[in-house]
């Protein structure tokens, strides 16, 4: 993958690190841009020509302004042939594992940590949110019984997805022991080369490519 990347994002954002993660075990080296959601740099007129949705992350490559996270890691698995589906087959599990991901494990975990992190609701919405995380989780544990990555023998985007939405979790006040299988795949993925953990990964200021 020849073109230099630039990754528009924030060092909170789960979805920012899900590319973020991507980029880095695929060891490529990108430009980071920083983009302060408090005080709205994500819903300038400059940024939304960006991205229409006015959300990070944002990936440039190549002349392409790229936005949600899930979508950004089929394209990159695509041009750089790494973490990507072997058969038609692998693909399709792969985008389920993508689709569900967004549909049910990270609103969950999502919203939990951040009602946890920044504001807190009403008892019965975090119960709510809890209890969907909670059964997202259940769903991944399950999934992960005796098998080393969600799909095939080897680390994909599937992981990378699934793993990305639940890097925050213990600001959820999730105790991920409770998953033990997903705790023995966690502890996989953070031993892939290039691994790198989330607030060293992304800045909180714009950082060139090293
Ligand atoms: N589905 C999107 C979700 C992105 C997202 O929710 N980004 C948050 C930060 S974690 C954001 O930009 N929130 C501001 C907003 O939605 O206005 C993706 O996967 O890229």
């Amino acid at each position: 993958m020849p073109a230099a990347c630039t990754l528009y994002g924030s060092f909170l954002s789960a979805p920012t690190y899900r590319v973020g993660l991507m980029l880095a075990l695929c060891g490529l080296p990108f430009d980071y841009r920083h983009v302060d959601l408090s005080k709205g740099e994500h819903k300038t007129a400059e940024f939304l020509e960006l991205n229409r949705f006015g959300q990070v992350p944002v990936l440039v490559h190549d002349g392409l302004n790229l936005c949600q996270s899930f979508a950004i890691l089929e394209y990159l698995a695509e041009v750089t042939g790494k973490f990507a589906p072997a058969t038609m087959e692998e693909r399709q599990r792969i985008r389920e594992w993508l689709f569900w991901d967004a549909d049910r494990l990270s609103p969950g975990i999502g919203r939990t940590r951040f009602f946890e992190r920044f504001a807190k609701p009403d008892a019965a919405v975090m119960d709510y949110m809890r209890m969907n995380a909670e059964a997202g989780l259940g769903v991944l544990n399950a999934q992960l019984e005796g098998k080393r990555f969600l799909v095939g023998e080897r680390p994909t985007i599937a992981d990378i997805g699934c793993f990305g939405t639940l890097i925050h979790m213990a600001e959820g006040r999730f105790e991920l022991a409770n998953w033990p299988n997903v705790k023995t795949w966690w502890d996989r993925m953070s031993a892939l080369p290039g691994f790198t953990p989330p607030y060293d990964l992304l800045p909180k200021f714009d950082r060139a490519a090293a």
